[in-house]
């Protein structure tokens, strides 16, 4: 088997840091180049190679691959939904001129595999809000969703017209304690458990009784991680695949917190966000990521919420 060397774009992020981490397990430290517009993450700090790269210097881009040999992208730098609209013409440009960049550069370099995430973000207020399927009617309110919408139209054609092997995964909500999220709607179920755990309250952003698509971060590697070692024949999307673990709702989320932390209190006190959350399906159909790649979630809201309270703090 030819060596890998990866290069992952946004590896201070709430994603990258954790991704970078599992590949150097897999591929060894030196073989995964960690890169950012932000300093180098601290939990990578002296674990393997980092370069400050901007992705939309498509130049410096293309020396850096060139340089490095390398022969997989994992493009996670982005600009996510709650920031997005505050910078629309911004969060188009980094989405959509990034990938475009990392496609052409693999194009031209042949590069093995590209790895871009989606969203469930693509879907909007006509789409189904029950088991979303992989299909359906797409026609997504945020800017955010709109690029992540085109980007997969752009792997899929890259993917075709170029024969560029790159795979995607709509994620939902992410949760994680490594790493802070970065301007998102879901942040509100990451931000609870630090707030949770400081002071015992938390003023949430989303009205009580919104039912959101999420996923704990170890499930969202590993899917990660599955879909780009999954044979290519057997792969039958080449947008992005529908994926799929847990669906709450603040409130349920509270009283999940609450049975380790009594005395928890949570005040609602929705913003321009909820509107954003209210245009989301609440649950997704991930049957065809179960059957292409055999995709399985491992967490369910009670697992997750043990594991991230004790590994913030100790809590079990
Ligand atoms: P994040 O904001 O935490 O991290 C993105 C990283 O990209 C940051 O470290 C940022 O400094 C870096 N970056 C920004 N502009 C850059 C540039 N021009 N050049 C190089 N690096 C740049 O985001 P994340 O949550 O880790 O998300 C990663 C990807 O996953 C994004 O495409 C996002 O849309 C997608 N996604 C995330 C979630 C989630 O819940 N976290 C859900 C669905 C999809
Ligand atoms: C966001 O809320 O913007 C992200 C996402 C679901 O893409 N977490």
């Amino acid at each position: 088997m030819a060596k890998e060397k990866i290069l992952v774009i946004g590896a201070s992020g709430q994603i990258g840091v954790e991704l970078t981490q599992a590949l150097r397990e897999i591929y060894g430290n030196s073989n995964v180049v960690a890169s950012d517009l932000r300093e180098e993450n601290e939990l990578l700090r002296g674990t393997g190679p980092y370069v400050s790269l901007d992705v939309m210097n498509k130049e410096m881009l293309h020396v850096q691959v060139i340089r490095q040999n390398i022969t997989q992208i994992y493009l996670l730098a982005a600009i996510l939904s709650a920031t997005g609209e505050k910078n629309p013409g911004l969060a188009w440009h980094l989405n959509m001129q990034g990938l475009l960049n990392v496609l052409d550069i693999a194009r031209e370099e042949k590069l093995q595999k590209v790895y871009w995430p989606s969203s469930i973000a693509v879907f909007g207020p006509t789409s189904p809000k029950l088991n979303c399927p992989q299909q359906t009617i797409i026609e997504p309110i945020t800017v955010y969703g709109i690029s992540k919408y085109a980007g997969e139209f752009w792997c899929n054609y890259f993917h075709r017209r170029f024969a560029v092997d790159v795979r995607s995964i709509r994620y939902p909500g992410l949760i994680s304690y490594k790493s802070s999220p970065g301007g998102g709607t879901t942040d509100y179920a990451v931000e609870i458990f630090y707030e949770a755990l400081e002071s015992k309250k938390y003023k949430c952003f989303l009205k009580a009784d919104t039912y959101l698509p999420m996923m704990y971060m170890p499930d969202a590697i590993r899917a990660t991680i599955e879909l780009m070692e999954a044979p290519a024949d057997k792969l039958t999307i080449r947008t992005s695949y529908n994926v799929s673990a847990i669906s709450f709702s603040p409130s349920e989320i509270s009283n999940e917190i609450k049975k380790h932390i009594p005395d928890f209190e949570v005040q609602y006190s929705p913003d321009y966000r909820q509107t954003i959350a209210e245009s989301w399906p609440q649950s997704i159909d991930d049957s065809i990521a179960r059957t292409d790649w055999g995709w399985k979630p491992e967490f369910d809201l009670e697992k997750m919420t043990r594991d991230m309270l004790r590994n913030l703090d100790g809590i079990s």
